[in-house]
Parts: structure tokens; C-alpha cells; sequence
């Protein structure tokens, strides 16, 4: 799936792609340099919709260079999702030329696509205008295009422009059968795991920390930011408490120390954490806290059924 990210310098296409797919927060693109070019990344999103982004650097030399015939079937053929964002605070007339370009090299190079999206950024700045913006890039569109562009008024800063390009993506994956096909038989193992097992399941994608499936159904979570096992010097000194243990038992090879489960207590559960891959961690949440429950919990996060979800959530890093 290719989807392109275009628009005019500054814009904050770079921030919104680094804060929706690689978990930064919006600290971390505050001094973001502009991008030189073309940029790609692949990524998969939800950990089932393997996704090729492209960036594209928005300085006006760059832009020449997307339209020139050498270039433009390049950047707009086979394109799944198109994204053009703009700076809300910076209104400026001549964009609607870039745009109208964009749209049209978007529909000749790529006639299948269905929608393109704009989203008109920067809204939590007080200067901003994004009704001019929409006033001038949707002024007499002609009719094939009218109804195949969906405006959004959004904001990096603020999270609301990474809820509209997760908005967008989920839409991808429905329409992609082998996305769906996935869904369903992760759905599916995770069901099997509760039934197994008294607990409720439920699988994040890192970075971009969002839900994968869960036993809940539908089941919304603000995305998880850093989602990553380090408890830090607590590591260097479990291992050599582990090798000094193996020395007395006189086990000579000594296996790599891996963080792999983490588990957690409270007074009504536990609730168990696991990575599958990387990339994928499984969350289960005891029912009670009934010793039998825990065990089967943690032969369910060694057996069958969780070597299939790996298979499944790997089959989509191919
Ligand atoms: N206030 C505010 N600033 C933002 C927002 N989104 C991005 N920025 C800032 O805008 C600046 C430019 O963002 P980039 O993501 O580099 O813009 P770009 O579209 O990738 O620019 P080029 O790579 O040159 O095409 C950065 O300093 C961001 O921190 C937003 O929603 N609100
Ligand atoms: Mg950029």
C-alpha cells in the first residue's frame, strides 16, 4: 500500500507521519528539518496493513521536480491513499495550483483511487485560517473531483490530525481483504485464548502503540507512546543474580537473559504482558486471581495458539 503524504513546505507532513507511526511524541518534531525530497518508510500499521509511506519534501524546487514528466508517474502511480496537507496559518493562493496538479497526476497515474484527503493543519494556532484555505482550494472544482475530496480542519500539536490519518488507514484496512482475513483469524485465536484461559486479551502494534484486536470487541485505547521493555539497570542486575544461580547448578552455557513477560498485580488480578514479536505484545487480564487461572494464563503464552497469532502477525512483515 503506497500512500503519499504531499503538500507544501512546512506543512507538517514529517511531524505527522513520525508522531502517528513511530510513537514520537510532539516534542520530538518541533525541529524537525525540512524533508529533501522524497523520504520513504514502510511500516505496518496495526500490525496487519504493511504500508509504504512516502514523504514528500515540499520545497517548491522539490515540487517542480514531482510534476516533471521524467518524475511524475513515479510518485503518482499506484498510490492507495493520498494525503495533502497544508499550514493553516500560512494561507497562500498560488497552493491551489500545486494542488490542482496533485490531483491531477494523483487521478491519471493512479484511476483507481477512490478519495484523496486534505488536511488543512496547524488549526490550534491562532492565526490560523483554515476557512480561507478550504475557501481557496476548493473554489470551482469541477464536478469529477468535488466528491472525491474530503477536507479536514486538524492539528498535529493537539492529536487530531493523527486521529484523521488512523481514521483514514483503518478505512484501508476494510477495504483490504487479506488486511480483514488476518483480523479475523488473530480475532479468532484471541477468542480461543479467553475461553482457554478465564482472561481478556488484547494486542497492541509498536510503535504507533494502537490496538491490534482484543477479547473486548470493540475496544478503543489512546495510542501508547514508547512502548518498550526497559526497566533499565534492574536488567544487569537480574542477570548476574541468574548467573551466579546457574554457576551453583553447575550449568556452564549460560542462555541470554530475554525480557519477555512482565506481570503485574493488583488486588482483583493479574494482568500479564508479553512481547510476540517484534513489533506486537500481547496484554492478558486475569479474571480473578486464582492460582489455576495464572498458570493457565502462562501455558497459553507459551503453546499453540500463541506460535499461531506470531505466525499470523509475522505473516504481514513479509
Ligand atoms: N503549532 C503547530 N505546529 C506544527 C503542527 N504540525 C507541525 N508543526 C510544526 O511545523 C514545522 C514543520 O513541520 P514538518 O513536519 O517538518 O513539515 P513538512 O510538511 O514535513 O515540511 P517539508 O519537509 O519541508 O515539506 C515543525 O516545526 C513542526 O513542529 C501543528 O499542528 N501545530
Ligand atoms: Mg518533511
Amino acid at each position: 500500500m503506497k500512500v503519499l503524504l504531499f503538500g507544501p513546505a512546512g506543512a507538517g507532513k514529517t511531524s505527522l507521519m513520525r508522531t502517528t507511526c513511530l510513537g514520537y511524541n510532539f516534542m520530538k518534531v518541533l525541529n524537525l528539518k525540512p524533508t529533501k525530497g522524497v523520504s520513504r518508510e514502510n511500516f505496518i500499521f496495526r500490525g496487519i496493513l504493511e504500508l509504504s509511506l512516502w514523504d514528500l519534501g515540499g520545497q517548491e524546487r522539490y515540487i517542480e521536480r514531482y510534476f516533471s514528466e521524467s518524475q511524475r508517474e513515479l510518485i503518482f502511480s499506484e498510490v492507495t491513499t493520498a494525503v495533502f496537507m497544508v499550514d493553516s496559518a500560512v494561507v497562500e493562493e498560488s497552493v491551489r495550483e500545486i494542488f490542482d496538479n496533485f490531483l491531477k497526476y494523483l487521478f491519471e497515474f493512479s484511476p483507481k483511487i477512490d478519495r484523496a484527503y486534505v488536511l488543512l493543519n496547524k488549526i490550534d494556532l491562532h492565526d490560523s485560517n483554515e476557512d480561507k484555505y478550504y475557501e481557496i482550494l476548493s473554489k470551482g472544482l469541477n464536478g469529477n473531483y468535488k466528491d472525491k475530496i474530503s477536507f479536514t480542519p486538524v492539528s498535529v500539536k493537539e492529536g487530531s490530525a493523527q486521529h484523521r490519518l488512523i481514521e483514514i488507514l483503518d478505512f484501508e484496512i476494510q477495504k483490504n481483504t487479506l488486511s480483514m482475513q488476518r483480523l479475523g483469524k488473530i480475532r479468532h485465536l484471541l477468542d480461543e485464548l479467553k475461553i482457554y484461559t478465564l482472561s481478556e486479551y488484547i494486542l497492541f502494534n509498536q510503535p504507533d502503540g494502537l490496538i491490534i484486536a482484543s477479547t473486548f470487541g470493540k475496544f478503543e485505547s489512546k495510542p501508547l507512546q514508547f512502548m518498550k521493555f526497559e526497566i533499565g539497570t534492574l536488567d544487569s542486575n537480574i542477570y548476574s543474580i541468574y548467573q551466579q544461580i546457574m554457576e551453583f547448578q553447575n550449568v556452564t552455557n549460560l542462555s541470554p537473559l530475554t525480557l519477555s513477560t512482565v506481570v503485574y498485580e493488583s488486588e482483583e488480578c493479574w494482568i500479564l504482558v508479553k512481547e510476540i514479536i517484534n513489533g506486537a505484545v500481547l496484554m492478558a487480564v486475569t479474571r480473578n486471581k486464582q492460582p489455576e487461572v495464572f498458570s493457565s494464563v502462562m501455558n497459553a503464552l507459551t503453546g499453540e495458539i500463541f506460535e499461531n497469532l506470531k505466525i499470523y502477525l509475522k505473516s504481514s512483515e513479509i
